[in-house]
């Protein structure tokens, strides 16, 4: 938010229109539950990773599709994939509109007998595909796979040309987008209404994959429990074709196994697996089974897929947070994933640093601000045992514009929603699934300024209709994790009625009451309190912070020095430990990261991280270590 207040007090109100491309007949919407399963090697599966230097071409004039580039670009240049198109080249760090991506390759015959499927790990914001020039689907929303099935598209013997035109216009009818009114939309260049750098393009991992033909998994949905030392794990699972038994088999590591036999009356079954002597999943003991589906004859498989997870369970008790019956502290950040050149591209090194230096300073957790992450991530946070939460890109949502705007972002919300549980919900690491960053009243600014937190009749009842209904969804998809919204600073508090436990963020001492710290602390204290007697839940702040220019130094308080970074996070830690339902403090950021240019964004870049954008520690990352780890009291 707060440059989201002092914007729209510049604002200047437009209204960008740009038109959704039109569902063509011949473009299927792909089928959700396709993404469930990672494409996967195993002995009956295969894949093939299509990452590595791409043919590109801008398409300015939207001209592309008319004058058939899907069977060839006339005037390609080099790009990587996975990466933004942003930096890769010249000229279009700022370019909002189409681009073409093309590639070429054999499928290997010895797939021939199987149902071979293309999956595109994240297009940002929209995307048509065609397979060796014919149309195969679209997919609408970033950060999020979508899969199709090629099998009967395939040329054997010769090459296939996969071509992916990405689209990423801001409009108010897409999420995130250009909310009309939207005060940062009005000032940012590029003019996205978040505050995060609009990348676009092919962000990740490109497969093609085959499964097994007469009948393989589409879907494997694990929930656990415990009860003294056994644990409990209730399988439940899709498949598709001919099979009508197999197995699930659950392996730990000291190679022990329990197994199940499934049997199916139609395409779905449900089974428990008891593990004896269970060893449950937490931060301090990351404990994962192996648990593997198999369909046909154990002896020899028709099709077989092994998921890794915990048994562990998360709940809201009173004013704590539960993890296996017992309360947590969370302690972390909001992050992003952002990088020099691969801008949100998946950057793996970046990644497994960023593991190494959450635990070098004690944290064990972070949110997957604003959009969900590249898998790999949630993968190496099982194993790490660090908790996420995990946000939908439903950032800076406004319920005060047109009303067919507004249903048309509900429908994309729910879309996603649908797209991130089918993907994530299988990981320990996850407990929470958060379905809005900061929706915004009218009236953020006024409200702001007069320590208010009012929004208009109306605004409220549709506002609290669509989150309420996005929190009811979470909790219908996934009834065994948390489920909330980030709310803003100025934002209802009424608003939040609907969500497990309150998880806010707030910026006093930076975009109010600047340099005015004793002010500063009682507001947020203030607020901390107030929030939680008229909402009687547990209180987790998911953002707060200062922008620090790394070396930029004072000896008094001097907003952007590291000094004055410091001291803000001491104080409101400070703060948390006097709170006993405050049960997570999350600060903002982890590391530096690009935005739109702005008068607030100094070389388009957000510089609240602890870390720089590569990734060296500033004074306040130290006074983390030594709060979380060299003082480790069970403080903040
Ligand atoms: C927020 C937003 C985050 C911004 C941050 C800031 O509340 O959730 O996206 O980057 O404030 O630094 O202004």
């Amino acid at each position: 938010m707060k440059n989201t207040f002092i914007n729209s007090l510049l604002a200047v109100m437009l209204t960008f229109l740009f038109v959704t491309p039109s569902l063509a007949d011949d473009f299927n919407e792909p089928y959700i539950p396709a993404i469930a399963l990672y494409p996967q090697q195993n002995a009956v599966r295969n894949r093939l990773d299509l990452s590595g230097i791409w043919n590109f071409q801008l398409d300015p004039k939207d001209e592309g599709e008319k004058n058939g580039w899907f069977n060839g670009l006339p005037e390609p240049q080099s790009i990587a994939v996975p990466g933004s198109w942003n930096d890769q080249l010249d000229q279009q760090h700022n370019y909002l509109g189409c681009s073409w991506y093309e590639t070429e390759t054999f499928v290997p015959s010895t797939w021939k007998d199987s149902e071979i499927g293309l999956r595109i790990g994240s297009a940002v914001y929209f995307a048509k595909v065609w397979i060796n020039g014919q149309p195969l689907g679209q997919h609408e929303g970033g950060h999020l796979p979508f899969a199709f099935a090629i099998t009967n598209k395939v040329k054997w013997g010769e090459k296939n040309r996969i071509t992916i035109m990405v689209e990423n216009k801001l409009s108010p009818d897409r999420v995130p987008g250009n909310v009309a009114g939207g005060a940062l939309a009005s000032q940012n260049y590029p003019n996205a209404n978040y505050d995060f750098f609009p990348y676009s393009g092919l962000h990740r991992a490109v497969w093609l994959y085959s499964v097994p033909k007469s009948a393989h998994l589409i879907d494997i949905t694990l929930t656990t429990n415990f009860q003294d030392t056994e644990g409990i794990i209730h399988a439940k699972v899709r498949k598709h074709g001919k099979a009508t038994s197999g197995t699930v088999v659950v392996k730990g590591k000291d190679g022990k196994q329990v197994s199940a036999p499934i049997r199916f009356n139609g395409d779905e079954t449900e089974v428990d697996i008891h593990i004896p002597q269970v060893k449950l999943w937490s931060p301090e003991s990351p404990y994962l089974y192996d648990v593997t589906v198999e369909l046909g004859n154990a002896a020899k498989p028709i099709d077989s897929y092994t998921l890794q997870t915990g048994i562990r369970t998360i709940e809201v008790k009173g004013d704590d947070i539960l993890l296996n019956g017992k309360p947590i502290i969370i302690r972390g950040f909001g992050k992003h994933e952002d990088f020099p050149i691969y801008g949100r591209g998946v950057a793996q090194p970046v990644m497994v640093k960023d593991f190494s230096l959450m635990k070098w300073l004690g944290a064990n957790a972070f949110r997957t601000s604003h959009y969900p992450y590249d898998e790999s991530v949630y993968a190496e946070a099982d194993k790490q045992g660090i908790l996420i939460i995990d946000e939908m890109p439903s950032v800076g949502l406004v319920f005060y514009d047109d009303q067919k705007d507004i249903d048309r972002r509900r429908k994309v919300c729910d879309k996603m929603l649908q797209e991130m549980i089918t993907r994530d919900k299988n990981h320990p690491s996850v407990i929470m699934w958060c379905v809005a960053n900061e929706p915004s009243p009218k009236t953020l600014g006024s409200n702001v300024l007069t320590g208010t937190n009012d929004a208009a009749a109306e605004e409220n009842r549709i506002a609290k209709e669509f989150l309420g209904g996005l929190v009811r969804q979470a909790k219908q998809l996934d009834p065994t994790r948390l489920a909330t919204f980030v709310g803003v600073m100025g934002g209802p508090a009424d608003w939040m009625e609907c969500c497990d436990l309150i998880t806010i963020n707030r910026y006093y001492g930076w975009y109010t009451n600047i340099g005015n710290f004793p002010m500063a602390e009682r507001y947020f204290s203030g607020e901390l309190d107030k929030l939680h007697n008229d909402l009687h839940k547990p209180i987790v702040v998911t953002e707060f912070g200062a922008d620090a220019i790394a070396g930029h130094h004072a000896n008094e308080d001097e907003m952007f020095s590291e000094e004055y970074q410091q001291k803000m996070i001491n104080a409101y830690l400070d703060i948390a430990n006097t709170k006993p339902y405050v049960k997570g403090m999350m600060i903002w950021a982890f590391a530096d990261f690009r935005t739109s240019q702005a008068l607030m964004r100094v070389r388009g870049m957000n510089l609240k991280g602890v870390f720089t954008q590569d990734r060296r520690p500033k004074m306040a990352a130290w006074l983390l270590k030594k709060r979380w780890v060299d003082d480790k009291n069970g403080d903040y």
